[in-house]
């Protein structure tokens, strides 16, 4: 066999080669996420941060998220607040006016099922927001008020769409496990669909960082609360899957510190949220890390992800899926150069009078 006769079969080999690699790489390489979903990464683990969420606008009160990490700024202020007495429910706390028609359909077919509901608290801005925390710090300390409520601009309460139900009648939810009442029962299994979804459900403060709050249910209109419901996924776990485009570092930055508030006096306000469970974090939380777990006496807590896996068995992480795409160009890339040049020497080999 001439040289050149050679070369041109090692390179037809090095072509099918190559050909098989790619085969076997897009074979094994993980899938981009699916459509429909788009996923920043993984459900972030549970900490504290100060990160704006997107999206947050007013017309985007079904889909924006709040959490621990995730915040509105200070002037977000729903423009149609109205009364919940609009929806036949007693208490002058207010709500956005889209949510009125379910929440008034939500009342009646409570009590029609001897399960009546009343408002513990509704809309609260950030400033009550603020005197609401501030109480619960000085009541329990700032590392167990982080737990029990949320810090000024992280609460779904701001957005106007969250209500803490208690039984009509009654003085607060708080007392005892409020999800076995009939009221709290008969929520658990019917609120979907009314267009309202549970946002701290018992056991999973893994994954929503906060207490179990069986009072607390936050309107997403019918069609969402169905999907939600059927996910079986908390409302943090599944907007954060499909709606959220927040970009959420890793690691909270250093300086991102919220200092504690210490001297603050609980607040008439505080009567609107939970009153603590005797149970601890850690105890709470078998699947986080103990790092995770740990809330720091007098400062919020940071959770490495590197150190614990991520909570969401969920969508595949865009970048991860991206950073396959370079290397497949390449060998495409060469898989071409290969296929073309040695047809290319093939070719030359038998035309006469060309090379030997
Ligand atoms: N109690 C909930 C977490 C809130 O303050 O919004």
């Amino acid at each position: 066999m001439t040289a050149p006769l050679r070369t041109a079969t090692r390179l037809r080999r090095a072509s099918v080669a190559a050909l098989l690699a790619l085969v076997a790489t897009l074979l094994v390489q993980p899938a981009v996420a699916p459509i429909g979903v788009r996923a920043m990464g993984p459900l972030p683990a549970c900490r504290y941060d100060d990160i704006l969420t997107t999206p947050r606008g007013y017309g985007d009160w079904s889909i924006t998220l709040v959490d621990t990490i995730l915040r509105v700024t200070k002037t977000y202020v729903p423009p149609d607040l109205v009364p919940v007495s609009e929806a036949g429910l007693g208490g002058k706390d207010a709500v956005r006016l889209i949510m009125i028609d379910d929440l008034r359909a939500l009342a009646q077919a409570a009590a029609a099922a001897s399960a009546p509901l009343g408002v513990q608290s509704a809309y609260r801005s950030y400033a009550e927001q603020k005197i609401v925390f501030d109480g619960w710090v000085a009541r329990l300390g700032y590392s167990r008020a982080l737990q029990v409520s949320a810090r000024p601009g992280h609460s779904e309460h701001q957005l106007g769409v969250a209500v803490d139900f208690k039984t009509r009648g009654s003085t607060s939810p708080f007392v005892g496990d409020w999800g076995t009442t009939a009221a709290g029962k008969w929520l658990k299994a019917n609120a979907w669909q009314y267009g309202f979804v549970n946002s701290y459900p018992k056991g999973d403060i893994a994954l929503t960082c906060y207490d179990y709050e069986p009072w607390h249910y936050r309107y997403v209109g019918r069609e969402l609360a169905a999907q939600i419901n059927a996910s079986g996924l908390t409302p943090r776990q599944y907007l954060w899957a499909n709606f959220t485009t927040t970009v959420v570092p890793p690691k909270k930055a250093p300086v991102a510190t919220v200092a504690p508030v210490a001297t603050a006096k609980p607040a008439p306000g505080a009567t609107a949220v939970p009153s603590p469970s005797p149970t601890t974090l850690a105890s709470q939380v078998p699947i986080l890390s103990a790092s995770a777990s740990a809330v720091a006496p007098g400062g919020p807590a940071t959770q490495d992800p590197a150190a614990s896996p991520p909570i969401e068995a969920g969508p595949i992480d865009p970048a991860v899926a991206a950073g396959a795409q370079p290397a497949l160009l390449l060998i495409a890339a060469v898989t071409f150069v290969l296929i073309i040049g040695g047809g290319w020497l093939a070719a030359r080999r038998r035309r006469p009078g060309v090379g030997r």
